[in-house]
């Protein structure tokens, strides 16, 4: 570890929803908010000014090149995270990089090579729900065999609105949505995607645009031969809920049902659900970025990492190619370099 790392200083690139949480988070868990960049100035100065007076930059490129920044936030628009995580990685900076890593499968394969290159991992991906005490309880149910082999992964993954505005594309949908729920099962079966049997949408919200499908359901094959099933809600209208059911052959597990304080009031008795994935990951979000800090001033190595961004990306664009053609896909077994051991 470098002895300055004592408090690592950090650039925020992007000072939106995900900015800002990141941002905040890092506050106190020994790192400082040296810089912050947006396109938007006033959002840039608004969030610096949040952390005690960070410098502020139009272009995040700039923001990686400053000297004094030892690590970067990357929470910009989603088509511009490859360009900086690779900036980051030329100048071998540590990344935690928003979901996705890339939105085309050749930049999120340019960022694997060039991690290669540098010989180490640099990159950590926000696959919050891997940091979420829930889910990781019932990974390690998974794991320690409670229901047996695990046979089918049943997910939903429901948003009361499409809440970055209309999507613009069915492909971005999976891109930004979906591919939380991809890296899930990756996550959970230790499998990858095998096979995308068929995906299928319809459209709720007809004020998102023509033919965008805010409802979509995927049925696919995992490597080792359990199916999964995802359903993904852009327009739930209620809250915002994510969970998943584990069939195994000798029982199953849950995560995400609705849980916590029962109110019985004006004739109704029940729980209430979360507005957003901001108020439902709270503690994922913050564990994600204090366990990326602890990582970076121990010399461990982030987790996710960029094959699982990758990966991620691939089954991602796979599902798209799926609801596009309204035909199977097969993907193409790849086994991650050594450097993504553990
Ligand atoms: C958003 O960007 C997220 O990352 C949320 O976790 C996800 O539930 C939502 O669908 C995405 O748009």
């Amino acid at each position: 570890m470098k002895g300055r790392w004592a408090e690592l200083r950090v650039g925020v690139v992007g000072a939106g929803g995900m900015g800002s949480r990141h941002a905040r988070n890092l506050l106190g868990r020994g790192a400082a908010v040296v810089a912050v960049a947006d396109s938007d100035p006033e959002r840039a100065r608004s969030l610096a000014e949040a952390c005690g007076g960070a410098r502020t930059y139009e272009d995040g490129a700039e923001l990686v090149r400053d000297p004094d920044v030892e690590a970067v936030v990357v929470a910009s628009p989603d088509p511009t995270h490859a360009r900086y995580v690779l900036a980051c990685l030329q100048a071998e900076k540590p990344v935690f990089c928003e979901k996705p890593l890339a939105t085309t499968v050749q930049d999120a394969e340019e960022v694997v090579r060039r991690e290669l290159a540098c010989g180490r991992r640099l990159v950590q991906v926000g696959f919050q729900r891997r940091y979420d005490p829930e889910f990781r309880a019932l990974r390690r149910a998974v794991e320690e065999g409670l229901v047996g082999r695990p046979v089918l992964f049943r997910a939903w993954h429901r948003n009361a609105r499409a809440a970055h505005g209309p999507p613009g594309s069915n492909e971005a949908v999976i891109v930004n949505s979906a591919i939380h729920d991809l890296d899930e099962l990756r996550w959970l079966a230790g499998a990858e995607v095998e096979v995308v049997h068929a995906v299928v949408g319809r459209s709720v919200d007809p004020s998102l645009g023509e033919g965008i499908l805010d409802l979509q359901v995927m049925q696919l094959g995992l490597t080792g031969g359990a199916l999964a099933l995802v359903e993904l809600n852009l327009s739930a209208g209620y809250g915002y809920e994510v969970g998943v059911e584990v069939v195994g052959d000798q029982g199953s597990l849950s995560a995400g049902l609705p849980s916590g304080v029962v109110a019985r009031r004006e004739g109704r008795c029940g729980v209430s659900v979360p507005g957003d994935w901001l108020a439902r990951f709270e503690d994922a979000y913050a564990a994600e970025v204090a366990s990326w800090v602890d990582t970076l001033r121990s010399g461990g190595p982030p987790w996710p990492h960029a094959w699982d961004g990758y990966a991620a990306l691939v089954a991602a664009r796979a599902c798209a190619h799926a609801l596009r053609t309204g035909g199977a896909v097969r993907l193409t077994a790849e086994n991650p370099p050594p450097l993504y051991a553990a």
